[in-house]
């Protein structure tokens, strides 16, 4: 069933658009899905809300709601190797790669679930005999969750399990360039139970079906991932409604390097931490900030070895990274990386698209690297979101010093989602991860993640907090109920007094 979701009703877009979905390896047709519309997001937005004032879900009870978390783990546990290949034929990546995000989503759902009882208040102490008084947490609301392309299911994962969990309804509306897991999770919620109304899918582009989600006062939270220019325009279009925000806004992140760490540890996760997913993730270490003393010999190697990594789609058995997600962003990795040039970058390896049979139908882009870069350039401050490191130097003349030009370049910049710090002496590294203003600090490793930990955005790179317990709290209010055991009249106004 490829349709929109809204109400319990599959149903096709209200004009009867309908968009391909091609895969950005090699141009295949993987589906065609409806292309929603304006009205649609209305209809979904009534359907989310009419489910939260009268339907069951937010009144059922949080050990059910806990235990239809665990069946969906389940089902992606038996449907792995068939979701991840929607994953896969949506966004190009490897199969490997779609299988480790299952099992990332896997682990996400049974997070969630073990919260769904957590924090549940506190009582206070008003310090008054004939008081009973205390906190509880109830679910936010209806909720549009908005999410983009590089994970798909794994974003949409951080946001779906914490708003069930919390006993949430929603309207999710994935990238209009991967819908298919989003597809996916919406069937199988409804198959395991879930009430008609509190999962609602809508697809299509931000601009045709974006406002309602953002703009209606029927909805009460907005939970965002993807660009900070769309992240600007959706805290923009729900502020007149006070809603609540939760953005992620991806980064510029560094990754320092000192020469006394693990040479060969920290070159190789300098390949990961910027090449993964050929850079189109959110946290990449997209800058790489390394000790004067060891620039030449490290950049080389880095150089040698990011020519060697080999491109190829989802199922080629020899591929290391996979394409970007469409032509248009190619483009855009294309001229960042001309504008790096023409402010004095050193192209180093990469920087052309490969052509040819096998590679003119998809969007291929090589791992790049740009040297001699300082923090004034643009391709060091604005987010490539391709595979595209900026090099950079910093010295000292004493390990102060030293400490200081590293902590300096890395926070020279408007984003804060995270950053990694190399290096062997382990006072050095607590000081230096102190002093980042970055939501996640790696100290001698790059990008692991654990769903029990808080993921977000320092500054530019959003706000709240996705996974851990902060990440269930996005989608709770919170009450106090004062209970007065034992009231009486006070008389305030002294002449209102039967008596008076
Ligand atoms: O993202 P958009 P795009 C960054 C990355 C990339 C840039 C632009 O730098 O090059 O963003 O990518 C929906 N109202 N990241 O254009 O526009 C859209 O349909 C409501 C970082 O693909 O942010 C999709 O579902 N929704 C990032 C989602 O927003 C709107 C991941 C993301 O799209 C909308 C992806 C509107 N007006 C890109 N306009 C990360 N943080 O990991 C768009 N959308």
């Amino acid at each position: 069933m490829t349709q929109l979701l809204i109400g319990g009703t599959w149903r096709d877009a209200s004009d009867g658009t309908t968009r391909e979905i091609r895969c950005p390896a090699d141009g295949r047709l993987v589906t065609t899905v409806p292309e929603g519309t304006a009205e649609d997001s209305v209809d979904a937005v009534r359907a989310a809300r009419d489910a939260f004032d009268n339907g069951p879900w937010p009144r059922t009870p949080s050990p059910e709601r806990a235990a239809l978390l665990h069946r969906l783990a389940d089902r992606l546990t038996a449907e792995k190797e068939d979701v991840a290949r929607l994953e896969a034929m949506d966004t190009g990546k490897r199969m490997v790669e779609a299988r480790v995000d299952m099992d990332d989503i896997i682990g996400v759902f049974r997070h969630f679930a073990s919260l769904a009882q957590a924090d549940a208040g506190r009582v206070v102490d008003p310090g008054m005999p004939d008081v009973a008084s205390r906190i509880v947490h109830e679910p936010m609301g209806v909720c549009s969750l908005i999410t983009p392309w590089n994970f798909p299911l794994l974003q949409t994962s951080w946001k779906v399990a914490p708003a069930l969990a919390a006993g949430c309804t929603f309207i999710l509306k994935p990238s209009e360039l991967t819908p298919s897991t989003a597809i996916w999770l919406v069937r199988t919620l409804a198959e395991e139970g879930l009430p008609d109304g509190v999962a609602n899918l809508v697809l299509g582009a931000g601009d045709r079906v974006g406002a309602p989600l953002t703009e209606l006062p029927e909805v009460d939270l907005v939970s965002f991932t993807g660009g900070l220019v769309t992240g600007r325009r959706i805290m923009a279009s729900a502020a007149p409604t006070v809603k609540k925000v939760a953005l992620e806004l991806g980064g510029k992140n560094p990754n320092i390097v000192f020469a006394d760490a693990d040479r060969e540890a920290a070159l190789d996760m300098a390949l990961t931490a910027i090449f993964l997913d050929s850079g189109q993730v959110c946290s990449a270490g997209a800058r790489l900030i390394v000790e004067d003393s060891i620039h030449d010999e490290f950049v080389d190697e880095l150089v040698a070895r990011a020519g060697r990594i080999r491109l190829g789609g989802p199922d080629d058995p020899q591929a290391e990274t996979g394409p970007l997600i469409s032509a248009a962003h190619r483009e855009k990795v294309e001229a960042y990386v001309a504008a790096g040039l023409a402010e004095g970058a050193v192209l180093r390896v990469g920087g052309t698209r490969p052509t040819g049979e096998g590679w003119d139908e998809g969007h291929w882009f090589p791992p790049t690297i740009l040297d001699g870069c300082s923090a004034d350039m643009s391709c060091v401050q604005d987010e490539s979101f391709g595979p595209v490191l900026t090099v950079e130097t910093f010295t000292g003349d004493s390990p102060d010093a030293l400490e200081e030009a590293a902590v300096s370049l890395a926070n020279d910049t408007i984003y804060g989602l995270a950053g990694a710090v190399w290096t062997g002496d382990a006072g050095r590294a607590e000081r230096v991860a102190a002093r980042l203003r970055h939501g996640t600090i790696w100290i001698n490793d790059y990008h692991p993640y654990v769903p029990q930990a808080e993921w977000g955005g320092f500054k530019q790179s959003g706000i709240g907090r996705e996974l851990g317990l902060a990440g269930l709290e996005e989608y709770r209010e919170t009450k106090h109920v004062w209970h007065n055991t034992r009231p009486g009249a006070q008389y305030w106004f002294p002449s209102t007094r039967p008596d008076a």
